[in-house]
């Protein structure tokens, strides 16, 4: 079995994005691009498959490919992004997943980003943020139920997505920040608590046992390799800049 990781390239309007809770600072593209190369090649020397989409010009936001979709081993869930201007940035993604999974989507008036939904095992739990509500949980909840999981809708206020505020890191261990998230939700999984200087520093993306892991977050990641955590470090200041980071920037599952 491959894993897929499937990206898309960096939009050259990527300086248009939403923003929500950071302030507009200037991106540079090209910069942007090569950091996004050491991201995709990151996921190659992981092992991925990856299969990286064109640039879609009058879509901003379009390289956070990871807020389209939701792709299990079962089923995939074409979401329907919170913000307008993302809307249509699924299209394209729905065409590239099909020849891999049954499509479902999301219908109004649901919303949901892919960013809002962390996936441990059989239990998907979901942010209620500014881009994803209770509406969107409850038609996953309903599309899921025949394949066992379980859908849990999580308080989000003060940040962008739930996975800004947790990550998986390894198969039982979990990164948090504890200002943004209570640990008590995740039953029994360990936790590492993110250094507190560095907010944004929840977001990880792990593929196999190792975590592509932003360079801006040295303390945090000195934490996670005490604990013992395989870190792959990749360039990723311009992707920030959009309020994006590690995870939202691919969609991975098996082949
Ligand atoms: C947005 O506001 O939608 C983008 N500028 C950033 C999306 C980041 N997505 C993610 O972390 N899943």
């Amino acid at each position: 079995m491959t894993l897929i990781a499937i990206t898309r390239a960096v939009s050259p309007n990527i300086g248009q994005c939403e923003l929500t809770h950071f302030e507009r600072q200037r991106i540079d593209v090209e910069r942007a691009r090569s950091q996004h190369h050491q991201y995709t090649a990151a996921l190659a020397a992981l092992g991925c498959q990856v299969i990286q989409l064109p640039a879609e010009p009058t879509l901003p936001d379009s390289v956070f490919v990871e807020d389209t979709a939701v792709v299990l081993d079962e089923v995939a869930i074409i979401t329907r992004p919170g913000a307008d201007s993302r809307k249509p940035e699924t299209t394209s993604i729905a065409q590239a997943l099909k020849p891999y999974r049954k499509l479902c989507t999301i219908e109004a008036p649901g919303t949901v980003d892919g960013g809002d939904v962390l996936r441990i095992g059989k239990r998907l739990y979901v942010g209620l943020s500014s881009r994803s509500n209770r509406a969107a949980v409850e038609q996953m909840a309903a599309l899921l139920k025949p394949f066992d999981y379980t859908v849990q809708g999580v308080a989000v206020n003060g940040f962008l997505h739930l996975k800004s505020a947790v990550t998986q890191v390894a198969e039982q261990t979990l990164l948090i920040n504890p200002a943004w998230v209570d640990a008590a939700l995740f039953g029994d999984m360990k936790i590492i608590e993110i250094d507190p200087t560095e907010s944004y520093a929840a977001n990880t993306l792990l593929i196999g046992e190792t975590i592509i892991y932003p360079t801006s977050y040295p303390r945090t990641r000195q934490r996670l390799e005490q604990q013992g955590i395989p870190v792959c470090a990749v360039e990723a200041t311009e992707l920030i800049k959009a309020e994006g980071a590690v995870t939202c920037c691919s969609l991975i599952f098996q082949g």
